[in-house]
């Protein structure tokens, strides 16, 4: 892992105060709205599957912070909220798709799994679904002779034991497609540890090696080395027109989802991955530059928790779709 090479200094000055609060404001958000999430899971709210990000937010925020949220084709798998808050979602239309209101990102009918937005093409529940969209995003900039954008695909460890897999790296490398390749390497493939998954470790130098592909690995925990990492990466496949992986080490702190009770995992070993958490370790990297002012933390706390408890409301008071409405959107050849 990098983090030796992550200055965290020059990064925080670099993204000076305002920017910096913005991003410690984004990971609470993201990590308020899939606790409140579960909450209303539980009191019968939500229904289907549910797939928390908590624990992972400093890559996804990082890509996002690193690569600008206006421009580029991205995709993830089913534990997308993260994404689309990141991109611009609202907290209530995020929050209206989980309760399957009208209102909700996806009109209510996609639910957890299927989050969207202008330039974010899902949310997808198969499992390695998203690396040959990833491929597909990244041709289309490469056929439209779009030169200053890439397509970024996230994906499970997990994910990589799929045939979908292979067949995409293959051909993002044959083609030199503009593909950054994110492997989300929580460490666990559903219930599975990764070394009972995946053949042949450490999963992003050595799958790369093989399609021969530019690799990189970075702590996924530290927002600074995840911030440095896609820049550095996004600036790389521009160019060459030629896909990188990265290999973004984290972990979970729920679940494969909300209906796993990650027995397989001790708590004193749940404790020991927590004292690594993505946002205290934000925050003390921006306190440590003296960007964070006393009783500033409890304050933004308190008001991204008022204002998801108000999208909580509005969801719960918002229309499920009207049943008149069970066929717009359906189109067939
Ligand atoms: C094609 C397909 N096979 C199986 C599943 C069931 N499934 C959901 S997630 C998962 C494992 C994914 O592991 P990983 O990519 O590491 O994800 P994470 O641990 O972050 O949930 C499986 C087998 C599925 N959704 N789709």
């Amino acid at each position: 892992m990098d983090r030796k090479n992550c200055d965290y200094k020059l990064i925080i000055d670099g993204l000076g105060r305002d920017r910096a609060l913005n991003i410690l404001k984004e990971m609470l958000t993201i990590r308020l709205f899939e606790q409140s999430g579960e909450q209303s899971y539980q009191a019968g709210k939500v229904w289907g599957f549910y797939h928390s990000y908590v624990g992972q937010e400093a890559i996804q925020t990082g890509a996002v912070h690193a690569l600008g949220k206006d421009k580029h084709l991205w995709v993830t798998t089913y534990r997308c909220h993260a994404l689309a808050l990141l991109l611009g979602m609202t907290i209530e239309e995020g929050m209206c798709e989980l309760y399957g209101k009208a209102n909700g990102n996806s009109l209510g009918r996609g639910g957890s799994m299927h989050f969207y937005g202008e330039r974010m093409y899902g949310g997808n529940g198969i499992v390695g679904g998203q690396w040959p969209i990833g491929v597909g995003l990244a041709f289309s900039l490469k056929y439209k002779n779009i030169k200053d954008e890439v397509a970024i695909c996230f994906g499970g460890d997990g994910s990589v034991a799929q045939g979908s897999f292979h067949e995409s790296v293959n051909l993002a490398k044959l083609w030199n497609l503009p593909l950054i390749i994110v492997i989300e390497n929580n460490q666990l493939c559903m219930g599975t540890q990764i070394e009972r998954c995946i053949c042949n470790l450490p999963i992003g130098e050595n799958f790369s090696k093989a399609y021969g592909i530019k690799s990189y690995c970075v702590d996924g925990m530290d927002f600074c080395s995840c911030y440095k990492t896609f820049q550095e990466a996004a600036d790389y496949v521009k160019k060459k027109s030629t896909p990188a992986i990265i290999e973004a080490v984290t972990h979970r702190f729920r679940g494969h989802s909300i209906s796993d009770a990650a027995n397989y995992r001790s708590k004193e070993e749940l404790n020991k991955i927590k004292e690594r958490d993505p946002i205290d370790n934000f925050v003390s990297a921006i306190s440590s530059v003296s960007f964070l002012k006393d009783g500033e933390l409890a304050d933004i706390k308190n008001s991204i928790k008022k204002r998801v408890v108000e999208a909580m409301n509005f969801a719960d008071k918002s229309d499920f779709p009207n049943p008149n409405t069970l066929e717009d959107g359906v189109y067939s050849i």
